[in-house]
């Protein structure tokens, strides 16, 4: 081999070693993980992540997995058990907020806060492959994501994509309030704001009290979700499933805010019946002139 042909062979050696490292789009800057970040710092904004609360999973598209790979870890952990299995998600990969993260710190160290998970063949436990720096795990509601991911992604023939988790105020508040079932709350926020009823046409299921981050809350909520694209945890909070981040934080930011409002307007009126509120009629117009498919059931 002459010295050209050697110095050729080193050369691409180094290419090639070199390419391992820096080939691609850094994680940190796709566009997924972008819209992943914006949430998690607009949801701190809003003042609905005290502490570790709330988490955010999102479910790759394989184009997106194929971009990330040469970033993946040479040697990802362990397998962690989920507790919960999906068939439909084996072999899916998640973008996750870390257990014990704080949103507030996700734009700040997204590569600690925030990991990439792949789901085992067998669909009943992941393992990190990016992120989560130094030995993190999943959000602890994981196994409810997980869960809640295979019946929208059935429900929505697979374009739902985001299960976003927070601890919005006046949600919380009315739970302590109100009787806990979906039409008593799907009522209430459909007639006290017009957006409600476009936004949320299904209304939100209500889960009442029970433990975290456990298996029966994990069921509980997915099968509220084979319905509902929003279902609220009595004393806890919100979960929110969207096909993007927008509709994900939008449908977040809508429920809130209409529980904003019927809380005011409850105070205002010190607990009384409302003087006006959107007639059962109203809310029929508009799904009329809209072509809203709305949850009939709900309006008397
Ligand atoms: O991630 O919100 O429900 C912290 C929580 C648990
Ligand atoms: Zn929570």
């Amino acid at each position: 081999m002459g010295f050209f042909d050697s110095a050729q062979d080193v050369f691409d050696k180094g290419v090639s070693a070199a390419k391992g490292v820096v080939s691609g789009v850094a994680i940190e800057q796709q566009a997924f993980m972008k819209g992943f970040v914006r949430l998690c710092a607009d949801g701190w904004s809003q003042g609905w992540h005290e502490r570790n609360g709330g988490n955010l999973t999102y479910r790759m598209t394989e184009a997106e997995v194929a971009d990330c790979r040469a970033f993946f870890y040479e040697n990802p952990s362990e397998w962690i058990p989920l507790g919960v299995h999906a068939d439909n998600l084996r072999g899916a990969f998640f973008a996750v907020t870390g257990a014990g993260s704080y949103m507030r710190n996700v734009p700040l160290d997204t590569a600690r806060n925030v990991g990439i998970v792949e789901i085992s063949a067998t669909g009943d436990a992941c393992r990190v492959v990016w992120g989560l720096k130094d030995g993190g795990r999943p959000t602890s509601e994981f196994p409810s994501h997980f869960m809640i991911h295979s019946v929208r992604a059935n429900a929505t023939s697979g374009a739902s994509r985001i299960l976003y988790h927070a601890h919005p105020v006046n949600v919380v508040a009315l739970t302590s309030v109100m009787p806990l079932d979906a039409r008593t709350f799907t009522r209430a926020l459909w007639k006290i704001m017009t957006e409600c009823i476009i936004a949320f046409p299904k209304g939100v299921g209500v889960v009442p009290w029970m433990v975290p981050g456990g298996a029966e809350i994990a069921m509980a909520t997915a099968e509220l979700m084979k319905t509902y694209d929003a279902v609220i945890w009595a004393q806890h909070g919100l979960f929110c499933s969207g096909a993007d981040f927008d509709s994900a934080f939008g449908l977040m930011h809508t429920i809130e805010k209409a529980a904003d409002i019927y809380v005011k307007a409850r105070l205002l009126n010190e607990g009384g019946d409302f003087a006006n509120t959107i007639s059962d009629d109203g809310l029929r117009a508009i799904a009329r002139d809209l072509r809203l498919n709305i949850n009939v059931s709900f309006l008397d």
